[in-house]
């Protein structure tokens, strides 16, 4: 099966998350993947509640599960690339059998592996992220069309009644920052912007 995204238009990392940032107006978590997903998240403002994963591939989305189920009242997104999502594909299940309502995945698809020198994703030919995660039980997960429809349905997923994902179709460009890689720092300032750590 050929990926069915190849009428949805070609957007960026940094803009897409730079509109989904501007839309969180109560304290929502996000969770940043890996490289250029953390990157732009970071480049697109700071937030104590935004949460950046370094180092490990395909992350992004069980952290932000165990966020949702442990503040189900606070609205979750997690950001990650296809190449990621493709390592730690199982993720999908798990979430698709909790269903927690309050988790929006993003999905940022180049069909590359881009940071480390950009060798196509079986995302690029073969394998349609959406129909993956469709397939594995999470049935609110479709292509956005462009920049507006990715806006509409980032705001139809902050009153969903189910885990939904969103898949962009993205340009090779590199993320815009760099996130300052201190690990301890960036989960204290989360567990400070989520109200599970008193400032000292
Ligand atoms: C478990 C693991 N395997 C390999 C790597 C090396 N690595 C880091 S980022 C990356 C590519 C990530 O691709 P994708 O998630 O599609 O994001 P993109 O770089 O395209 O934005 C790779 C192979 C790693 N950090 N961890």
């Amino acid at each position: 099966m050929s990926p069915t995204n190849t009428n949805t238009k070609v957007m960026n990392r940094f803009d897409v998350t730079s509109r989904l940032v501007a839309k969180l107006k109560n304290e929502e978590a996000v969770i940043g993947g890996i490289g250029n997903t953390n990157f732009d998240l970071w480049a697109a403002g700071h937030r104590p509640q935004n949460f950046y994963m370094l180092g490990s591939m395909g992350l992004a989305f069980p952290i932000a599960l165990g966020v949702a189920l442990a503040q189900p009242k606070r609205r979750v997104f997690a950001l990650e690339g296809d190449g990621s999502l493709l390592m730690q594909m199982g993720c999908l299940s798990t979430i698709a059998a909790l269903r927690p309502a309050n988790l929006c995945m993003i999905v940022m698809d180049n069909g590359l592996y881009q940071i480390t020198g950009a060798q196509p994703t079986p995302a690029a030919a073969v394998s349609d992220i959406v129909a993956i995660a469709i397939g594995c039980g999470i049935s609110n997960s479709v292509w956005a069309a462009d920049e507006q429809d990715f806006e509409r349905l980032v705001g139809e997923s902050l009153s969903a009644s189910g885990p939904m994902l969103i898949g962009v179709r993205i340009d090779d460009k590199a993320g815009v920052g760099t996130t300052r890689r201190d690990p301890v720092q960036i989960r204290e300032r989360f567990m400070l912007g989520l109200g599970v750590r008193q400032a000292l």
